[in-house]
Formats: C-alpha cells, sequence, structure tokens
C-alpha cells in the first residue's frame, strides 16, 4: 500500500456546500451560484507535519434525485467527511443516510481486519451566523456520538479547510498505525472528537483574524480559537 495516497468522500445533502468546501482546497475557488453535483473527483498535494500526502477527492451527490447514481466504489475510501449546513436542521439529520452506509463498511472493515474509515463532520456555512439553526455543541454531540471527529467551516471565508483535511490525513495516518500495530477495534469516540471542544455555545467573531494559506493548526490550540467564525 502507498502510504501516501489517501482517499476521500465528501458526502452530504443537497446544497450543503460540498463542492465549494472541494473546490476551495483544490483551487481556492469560490462562487455564489449552486449547480447541484453528479460526482467530481479531484487530486491534491498536501504537506501535513512534514509529510506529502496525495489525497483523491470525490465530491458526491446530495440532491435525492442523485443519490442512486453514488458509485459504491465510494464506500472504499480511507476518509470520510459528512457535510452539513448550519442554516439548516434537516441536513444534519440527512448526515444519517450516509452513516449508515459507513457503519456497514466499517463493520465489514474491522471484520476482515482492514483499516475503518476515518469520519470527520463539518458543519459548514458557519459564515451565516444570523441564519444558524444549529449550535455548534448540537453537532459536536451528533459526530461524537457516531466516533466522527468535528470543525464547523466556511467555504466562503475559507475558514477551517485546510485543518479539515489535515485533521483527515492525521486520522487515517493515525487508523493505518492503529491496524498494523494490531489494533483493529474500532477507535473510542473521544479520541474521534476534536480536542478542547466547546462546552456551551458562544460568540465567535474574532475581527482581523486571518489565516495563513495551507495552515497547519497546532494541535495544542483550542479549538474555538481555531473556530473563526463571524
Ligand atoms: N454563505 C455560504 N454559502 C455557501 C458556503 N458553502 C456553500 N455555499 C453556497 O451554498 C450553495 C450550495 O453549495 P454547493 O457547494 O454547490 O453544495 P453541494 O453540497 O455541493 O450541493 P450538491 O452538489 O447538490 O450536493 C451555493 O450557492 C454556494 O455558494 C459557505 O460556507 N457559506
Ligand atoms: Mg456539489
Amino acid at each position: 500500500m502507498d502510504d501516501s495516497r489517501i482517499s476521500i468522500t465528501v458526502c452530504g445533502d443537497g446544497g450543503c456546500g460540498k463542492s465549494s468546501i472541494t473546490l476551495r482546497l483544490v483551487r481556492s475557488q469560490w462562487t455564489h451560484e449552486y449547480d447541484p453535483t453528479i460526482e467530481d473527483s479531484y487530486s491534491v498535494t498536501r504537506t501535513v507535519d512534514g509529510q506529502t500526502y496525495h489525497l483523491a477527492l470525490t465530491d458526491t451527490a446530495g440532491q435525492e434525485e442523485y443519490r442512486g447514481l453514488w458509485a459504491t466504489s465510494n464506500l472504499k475510501s480511507d476518509a470520510f467527511l459528512l457535510v452539513y449546513d448550519i442554516t439548516n436542521a434537516a441536513s444534519l439529520d440527512a448526515l444519517d443516510y450516509f452513516m449508515q452506509m459507513i457503519d456497514m463498511e466499517t463493520e465489514q472493515r474491522l471484520d476482515s481486519g482492514g483499516v475503518p474509515p476515518v469520519k470527520i463532520v463539518a458543519g459548514n456555512k458557519c459564515d451565516l451566523q444570523g441564519a444558524r439553526q444549529l449550535k455548534s455543541q448540537t453537532g459536536l454531540e451528533w459526530a461524537r456520538g457516531r466516533k466522527c471527529g468535528f470543525m464547523e467551516t466556511s467555504a466562503r471565508e475559507m475558514v477551517n479547510i485546510e485543518e479539515t483535511f489535515a485533521l483527515l490525513v492525521r486520522r487515517v495516518v493515525e487508523a493505518r498505525r492503529r491496524q498494523a500495530g494490531g489494533y483493529t477495534e474500532s477507535p473510542r469516540p473521544e479520541a474521534q472528537a476534536v480536542a478542547g471542544a466547546p462546552s456551551a455555545e458562544k460568540p465567535t467573531k474574532e475581527s482581523g483574524a486571518t489565516k495563513p494559506k495551507n495552515a497547519q493548526a497546532p494541535r495544542k490550540r483550542s479549538f474555538w480559537s481555531r473556530l473563526k467564525c463571524w
């Protein structure tokens, strides 16, 4: 196995921002327009903790009418980014559909001694604070309960995009190491959740905060100090 290759499938409800997140990472591109995806693939290289990784990203269909076209090969990914829209409560419920498929895949891999897939939940559109329907705490608890990491992101304002993918990479590296060391049990929820998680909803305005390109947030910084929401 080539350890530098990591496949990531981006999934979630229609319109939650999967393509916007993916295009931000791949091309630093942003558009207000909404063009529902059927399926798009991208390759991108990133250096995380001094190691270069080749990421193969699959941006999948969220709209229900296109979900039937979901390739079963998407489930073979090393990692899943499960995206919801913080301004649309139904988009978090919609993640149950994807989570069920991923859980079945996880069981199969554990049964066959494979590496279980890494799962990170992203609450996107965190720039739209006035329209927020889901507290960060709600998303975090949803993610923790399902053994997923958690981030809030904004594709529009480029908040936590690089950080989310760096987290995915680190978790895949950890999962592979764990499996190589003979520990095949599913990772503990607390090990999968983001360190320094919030104890309560809090205002997150950080005016004048700038994020260096390709910034890798140091792990000791708190979740909230890395979460720059307007
Ligand atoms: N304000 C704001 N709008 C966003 C953000 N991310 C995406 N959008 C907008 O939300 C709409 C849908 O975004 P897409 O990225 O196409 O959504 P998608 O999840 O790929 O949708 P499907 O391909 O149908 O599954 C577009 O109009 C985007 O401009 C964000 O972080 N903030
Ligand atoms: Mg899309």
